[in-house]
């Protein structure tokens, strides 16, 4: 697990000359400027650079041209005659020096071990020595080799058990001694006379025989059928309905086009909850068209059961609760055959040659058979770093323009930061998703009231892997970090590239004025850390942005496959129009798009400036002049120069106890943590607010069966006191043991006072999904997010310490950025 490189290749140099800026650039402007473009970027010798000399110096200095931005070849670049600007006599200070040189490529990355790095997420290494500790003490029975059955013992998740914050910001700040690092491992121990499920933490890392093996929970605690899904389970229960596939196989042949298993169907079993206690394992599943991949989504079949299947004794399983186009539930497969066969049911025929179908549908591919658009057969806009990078990474600490921050997460929980800092101070400890809910609704004997807490099944690797697509996900100039997960499948870390970061230009104004006597703005550019993982049918984007104002973005996207349930025209629950049902609208022949939610679910532990903060509810109010006045005065007379009774006014409350705050349009606040005892220069508490951009809400209510598991849905934003042992704002078992849940948020909120204390923010924002046609078969992303921002923090705008542009009309005062060579986009690999 380390960070790859950003590329490294010197190239020739090649100097060149603006003059002809104009003919050369309408020379590649043609189809085959991509084609040229490949060999410019190749450029490996000076021999193959004196061949290719007369392609490379029209391609050089298009791609300069292109990629300089500056208005004023861009404006060539269109064919229009060019306009001076002020703006652009005066920046740069030379007129621009266009040349085919590949741009710096400086590696930002000092590749020093992730074991060095307090919050790095667990190595592959790491991950290699803990199972080893727990394999030579015999914790476990299955010892570096897939598992092949529920009775044996293994290693399920294996992830960084984070140092104690108190240890953490010692060694940080005060010269303490630097925290060992520690693995939180959770294993399914099938092998013990009453099987459960452990979670262990182990460590310190790095010093084998003394590495201890501590209990985070006691024998039994957690139910062995409150377990997570995994392989193993799955082949069993696979094994168990096989038989009862072969009972089925002429209802499926004549319902789904000659469709056979396991050839063409293949069943679905992720349609929690099991059961709605923890003793209960009662596991749905759902036949599907093996059509794009092998758990396609996208092709459910109305063909559904449920296993029964409690602990580790596969003789004990059973099937039953069939169900074939929502009528059932019929016992056994063969009650099922046996109603069929004497139509005593309602059938389905999907059309002959349906299945041929399936794949153009559904899978992701450009349509030949449409025209292009005009110019997509040009490439689009790209931009690059002119001298290389301007961030570092040491480990998985990066710095960039005054912010410097850890990266960390792990396989269940996804990414996290720690120690963020801006110019110095301490902005936030921890900044970490914690979960992703989604809860479905649909007509669907097999898959009605689906609920998904996504950190279940491993948010970052732990159910599927993930990595970078290069150009895609991220700029080319990106660096890459990867990370590891351990593979409860084959008992060992898997590495993977999974993080990217790198300085993206908004291509905007930070801020800018014009007035009679100056022109001044500055260009927003700002640190990307963007993590796409994937969790099934959807992927996420999880991303951090770091303004130069000390403003702090996160952002969530969902994109991917929808989950589909089948579209049956002739259900007596479908209105008239037939065109959609109470859950959803008919997305393709045989699919409708079931609504569900995307909620996810942060931890923010800020510490503004230290530690010692308190959180301020800032009412937005509007009401008579007296009212407003009153709130801080004692008058008794309203002054007569308000010409209106009425006005806008802001009402301060500091929050006492504990509580969970909901977003309400109707009675706006801001939400400002500030410190107490620090304040800026005019007084004024200094404090960062926390600004949500959500567009979703819980609606399901309190006395839903899942909603003490998915309390953290109830609120937007929850403040609570920081407890060392409140490490997340769910528990992975609890969608599991929904009678007896034992980590979700609602435990927390015990009134303790947060004045003047370490405060932490469960911040809880997300999109409701309406799938619509346009989301078949793929979900082009939605986002949703919240955002720090700075607030009376600063004793002025933060960002007068960088080149910016500033013309004073009529004087020599002139400001620009720094000056730069155009150069050619590295060529870099990832
Ligand atoms: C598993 O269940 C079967 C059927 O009830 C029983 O005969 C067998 O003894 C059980 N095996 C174990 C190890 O308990
Ligand atoms: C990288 O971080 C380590 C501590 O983890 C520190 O000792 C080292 O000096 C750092 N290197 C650079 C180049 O900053
Ligand atoms: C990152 O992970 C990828 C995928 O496993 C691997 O091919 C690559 O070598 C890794 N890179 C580093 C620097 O470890
Ligand atoms: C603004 O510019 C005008 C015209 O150049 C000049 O007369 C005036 O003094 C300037 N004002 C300030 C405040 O600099
Ligand atoms: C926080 O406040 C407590 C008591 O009010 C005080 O003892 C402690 O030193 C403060 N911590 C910081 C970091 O200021
Ligand atoms: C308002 O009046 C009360 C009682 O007269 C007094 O105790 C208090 O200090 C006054 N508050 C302000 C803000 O003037
Ligand atoms: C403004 O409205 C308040 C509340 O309705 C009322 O008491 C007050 O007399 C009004 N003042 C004026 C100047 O109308
Ligand atoms: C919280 O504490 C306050 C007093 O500090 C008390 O009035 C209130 O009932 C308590 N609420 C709960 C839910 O315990
Ligand atoms: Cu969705």
């Amino acid at each position: 697990m380390r960070v790859f490189d950003v590329g490294f290749t010197m190239n020739a140099k090649r100097g060149l000359d603006d003059d002809n800026v104009e003919s050369p650039l309408r020379i590649c402007n043609m189809e085959h400027r991509e084609q040229k473009a490949k060999i410019c970027f190749n450029f490996r010798s000076n021999l193959f650079v004196l061949v290719v000399f007369a392609v490379g110096l029209a391609c050089g200095i298009l791609i300069g041209i292109y990629a300089y931005h500056g208005s004023k070849n861009m404006n060539s670049y269109q064919g229009q005659s060019y306009q001076g600007t002020k703006l652009d006599d005066k920046i740069p200070a030379t007129s621009p020096k266009i040349n085919i040189e590949q741009c710096p490529n400086k590696n930002p990355n000092n590749y020093a071990p992730y074991e060095s790095s307090l919050f790095a997420p667990l190595t592959t290494k790491e991950m290699k020595e803990v199972s080893e500790i727990l394999w030579q003490r015999r914790y476990i029975t299955t010892i570096g080799q897939t598992p092949s059955s529920l009775k044996e013992s293994f290693i399920v998740f294996m992830y960084l058990y984070p140092p104690r914050k108190e240890d953490a910001i010692k060694y940080l700040y005060h010269n303490g001694m630097k925290p060992s690092r520690y693995a939180k491992v959770h294993i399914q121990r099938g092998a013990i006379p009453v099987p459960d499920v452990m979670e262990y933490k182990v460590g310190p890392l790095g010093s084998l025989p003394e590495a201890t093996i501590i209990p985070l929970t006691s024998p039994g605690e957690i139910h062995f059928n409150s377990r997570i899904y995994g392989m193993v389970e799955e082949n069993a229960l696979n094994y168990i309905l096989n038989r009862e596939m072969k009972v089925l196989e002429t209802l499926m042949r004549e319902s789904f086009d000659g469709a056979t298993f396991p050839d063409d169907l293949y069943i679905n079993y992720q349609n929690g909850p099991p059961g709605m206690t923890a003793a209960e394992r009662e596991t749905r599943f759902i036949i599907g068209f093996r059509a794009v991949e092998d758990g396609d989504v996208l092709n459910f079949l109305p063909l559904s059961g449920t296993v029964h299947n409690p602990g580790t004794n596969v003789s004990e399983w059973y099937s039953h609760s069939y169900y074939y186009l929502n009528q059932g539930p019929y016992s056994t497969a063969s009650d099922l055959v046996a109603a069929y066969n004497n139509n005593m049911i309602r059938k389905v025929r999907l059309p002959q040659e349906y299945r041929s179908k399936l794949r153009k549908n559904a899978f992701p591919q450009r349509d030949h058979s449409l025209p292009l658009r005009e110019h997509a057969d040009q490439p689009g806009a790209r931009s690059y770093m002119p001298k290389g990078p301007r961030f570092s990474i040491n480990g998985t600490k990066i710095k960039w323009m005054g912010w410097s921050f850890h990266i960390s997460g792990g396989q269940l929980r996804g990414p996290a930061l720690f120690d963020i800092r801006f110019k110095g101070n301490q902005i936030a400890y921890e900044l970490a998703l914690n979960d992703i809910s989604l809860v479905y609704a649909m007509d669907s004997s097999g898959h009605n009231n689906i609920i998904y807490m996504d950190a279940s099944y491993g948010i970052m690797g732990g159910y599927t892997p993930t990595t970078i697509f290069r150009d895609v996900d991220c700029p080319s100039y990106a660096a890459v970090l990867n990370t590891s997960y351990w593979s409860s499948l084959y008992q060992k870390a898997i590495d993977m590239k999974s993080i990217c970061v790198f300085e993206a230009d908004g291509h905007e104004a930070l801020w800018r004025h014009f007035s009679g006597n100056f022109s001044g703005g500055m260009r927003n550019r700002y640190l990307v850390v963007r993590v796409p993982v994937v969790v099934g049918n959807y992927d996420y984007i999880f991303e951090f942005q770091f303004y130069l104002d000390g403003r702090l973005y996160t952002k969530g996207k969902a994109t991917g496959y929808i989950l589909t349930s089948f579209w049956d025209e002739h259900n007596p629950n479908v209105g008239g129009e037939k065109a959609r049902d109470a859950f959803g609208y008919r997305v393709s022949q045989y699919q409708t798009g079931p609504i569900h939610d995307h909620t996810f679910g942060f931890k923010v532990d800020m510490d503004v400036i230290d530690s010692n903060n308190s959180f301020e509810t800032i009412h937005w109010k509007a009401g008579n002049v007296y009212d407003a006045l009153r709130t801080l005065s004692n008058i008794t007379q309203v002054p007569p120069y308000f010409i209106y009774n009425e006005t806008r006014y802001l009402k301060f409350e500091t929050m006492q106890k504990e509580a969970g705050c909901r977003l309400d349009y109707n009675n706006q606040k801001l939400f400002v943590l500030v410190n107490e005892n620090k304040r800026n220069r005019w007084g004024v508490k200094r404090g960062y607010r926390i600004v949500p951009l959500t567009t979703g809400a819980q609606s399901i209510s309190e006395e839903h069966p899942a909603m003490k598991a998915l309390s953290f849905t109830k609120y937007h934003m929850t403040v609570t006191k920081r407890k060392e042992e409140e490490m997340y704002l769910s528990s992975i078992y609890d969608i599991n043991r929904m009678d007896s849940p034992k980590g979700h948020l609602d435990l927390m909120l015990d009134n303790e006072s947060i004045v003047n204390e370490d405060i932490v923010n469960w911040i809880t924002f997300g999109v409701l999904h309406v799938p619509t046609s346009e989301d078949f078969p793929m979900t082009p992303s939605m986002e949703s997010g919240f955002l720090l921002k700075p607030f009376n923090f600063f004793d002025t705008t933060p960002t007068f310490d960088m080149p910016q542009y500033l013309e004073e009309h009529g004087t020599s005062n002139v400001e620009h950025e720094p000056a730069f060579d155009t150069c050619v986009e590295p060529n870099t690999e990832y």
